[in-house]
């Protein structure tokens, strides 16, 4: 007899189990109507004083066998898997989103892909300063077999006094140096008047930390058929890092390359601070390929190798560095620059860890 009570109290058990179930879902479908409209409204999914007010409510009607406080921790763990429904629909909204697409971005330039699993580097002069600087600078580049070749021509300093680049002479030099060499050349634009003559002249458009979130610059290179390499702002979130990319993805431009180059925080003795987790992260979030600049990101020429490593073993997809015939005379971040040799050692260092290289001369002509 006590057997079969037992086994009707299960019964019940499982019923009532199916009817929370049901409950629970229904409930959390009715949260995602409110993340919707919470999200036309442009307000925030979580709401403290509407939580406070719905325990309060559970609290009064509560008339046991639970205490109070075991209801509310109850309660809690279901409003925070509601919460992070809505944040996960708010997410999938986004279209640099893994939800959204779940296969790699691979980008194509000039036959040499990005965002495929090969592991790439990004190298060359932190400025044009001329054009036999940066032919010297592209000899060692082409061989040591790496297809990019980087160098800044309209330079955002700190200080208006500081050298600000060669403008648009610089984007001719690095177009007449990389063509002879075969290499794609990448370079910073910083306004949006400045597109036409980096189309060209470039083979993927830079935009620098510190105009991550000028959002008429992102919406402009968004119209690009060039590949966008877009570096995380000085103190933005990964959040905000993302937002960035959608802006150039959503104006239509889908060849969006993410490049982590170090945070401010409170520690001095890197110029920046290398937030290497962040590139797990974006490879989670994001479909998009994602750099990891270690020379902005130390500032320091004997981390360079270190750093890179890391940033090859947590999974990026590519290096950024900067090399010069002579780093002390460089016009522009001299104290990070690599010479020639220290490139050399550089390049030994970290090809065990992954890094490709090409030795092909197929590039495509322009
Ligand atoms: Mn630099």
């Amino acid at each position: 007899m006590r057997e079969n009570e037992l086994e009707q109290l299960r019964l019940r058990i499982d019923e009532l189990n199916e009817q929370l179930l049901e409950l629970i879902n229904e409930r959390a479908r009715v949260v995602q109507q409110i993340g919707e409209i919470k999200k036309r409204q442009g307000t925030e999914p979580y709401d403290p004083v509407r939580e406070r007010a719905i325990l309060d409510r559970i609290i009064a009607k509560n008339n046991g066998p639970f205490k109070n406080d075991t209801l509310k921790h109850l309660f809690k763990e279901i409003f925070k898997a509601s919460l992070e429904l809505q944040e996960d629909d708010h997410r999938k909204g986004l279209l640099v989103s893994r939800k959204n697409k779940t296969s790699d971005t691979i980008i194509d330039i000039n036959g040499e892909t990005v965002g495929d699993g090969k592991q790439r580097l990004i190298a060359g002069p932190c400025a044009i300063e001329s054009y036999e600087q940066t032919r010297k600078v592209a000899e060692q580049v082409k061989k040591h077999g790496v297809p990019f070749l980087r160098g800044g021509a309209f330079k955002p300093r700190t200080s208006p006094y500081d050298f600000q680049g060669l403008g648009v002479e610089g984007l001719k030099i690095l177009r007449q140096v990389g063509d002879e060499f075969h290499l794609s050349v990448i370079s910073e634009i910083m306004s949006p008047q400045d597109l036409d003559v980096a189309e060209q002249y470039l083979d993927i458009i830079q935009i620098g930390a510190r105009n991550m979130q000028n959002f008429e610059l992102l919406k402009a290179v968004g119209t690009s058929s060039k590949p966008v390499l877009l570096k995380r702002g000085l103190s933005a979130t990964i959040d905000e890092f993302m937002k960035a990319a959608e802006y150039i993805y959503m104006a239509g431009n889908e060849n969006v390359i993410l490049c982590e180059r170090g945070i401010r925080t409170f520690e001095r003795a890197t110029r920046n601070t290398l937030d290497i987790s962040a590139v797990p992260i974006l490879k989670k979030e994001t479909h998009l390929p994602v750099f990891v600049d270690v020379t902005h990101a130390t500032g320091r020429r004997d981390l360079l190798i270190p750093t890179a490593k890391a940033a090859l073993a947590i999974g990026a997809d590519g290096v950024m560095v900067e090399v010069h015939p002579d780093p002390s005379i460089a016009l522009s971040d001299s104290a990070q620059q690599m010479d020639f040799d220290q490139f050399d050692s550089f390049i030994e260092a970290i090809k065990p860890y992954g890094l490709h290289t090409s030795v092909q001369e197929s590039r495509l002509p322009r």
